[in-house]
């Protein structure tokens, strides 16, 4: 585990969706980063700051293990494996909804004819809480990707996964039934960071110094 007082650690995404957001607000404080290869970690040309570039999905477990300080990731992510995670800021993008969507001659038409059926998705606790707190029974179908092709196998019934234009839905003859939650990246910290302090203010504490 990672001990405080030591350079500044940020788990980012390497590659994908959040990626460019990510390292436009981190440039905003002034940080300048200099990418010469495909390095998992990338020092801070002007600060003792270093980013950990990871898959998303791994970023809210370095951070409860203290691996790094901060991390930018998608709500969605963040709620389906820590529910009680601890958001210091919204950051405002890579906005999406996590919704339960069903195909368009479906005779479901509210959440309540989900009542017994099948929903496949790659968020399997989010969707779990919603019909819990929904008092609906469905049977929930883990799957990794192409989520959207499931009714078409008849491996479901309905499927609850995220979408930003709806264009997806279309293409594969789904409309939309319930909005589970919305979603936008967010930056989060570590429990050893035990003053909760934002990032934005441990970076001005010090004077960042331009090569
Ligand atoms: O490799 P790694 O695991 O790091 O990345 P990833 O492939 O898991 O994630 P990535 O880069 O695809 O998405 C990262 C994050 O971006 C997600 O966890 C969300 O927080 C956010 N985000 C925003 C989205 C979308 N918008 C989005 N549209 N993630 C996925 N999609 C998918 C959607 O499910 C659909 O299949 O994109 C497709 C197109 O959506 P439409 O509605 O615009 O057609
Ligand atoms: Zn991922």
């Amino acid at each position: 585990m990672k001990s405080p007082n030591q350079t500044i650690r940020i788990a980012i995404q390497s590659s994908g969706r959040l990626r460019d957001g990510s390292l436009q607000y981190l440039e905003s404080f002034g940080l300048q980063f200099e990418f010469t290869d495909r390095s998992l970690i990338t020092k801070a040309k002007n600060f003792d700051l270093e980013l950990l570039s990871v898959r998303d999905d791994d970023i809210p477990q370095y951070i409860t293990q203290g691996v790094a300080d901060y991390g930018i990731v998608g709500e969605n992510v963040l709620y389906e494996e820590q529910p009680n995670a601890n958001v210091i800021e919204k950051l405002n993008f890579c906005q999406c909804s996590l919704v339960i969507a069903v195909p368009t001659e479906s005779s479901i038409q509210s959440i309540e004819d989900l009542q017994n059926e099948r929903i496949a998705t790659s968020y399997p606790n989010i969707l779990a809480k919603f019909l819990k707190d929904n008092g609906i029974k469905s049977a929930i179908i883990p799957i990794k990707g192409s989520v959207e092709i499931t009714p078409q196998l008849n491996l479901a019934d309905a499927i609850c996964d995220l979408t930003q234009t709806g264009t997806t839905l279309k293409q594969n003859g789904l409309r939309i039934l319930a909005t589970v939650c919305e979603s936008e990246a967010v930056l989060i910290t570590s429990p050893i960071n035990r003053s909760q302090t934002s990032l934005k203010q441990r970076l001005q504490a010090e004077t960042l110094t331009t090569n």
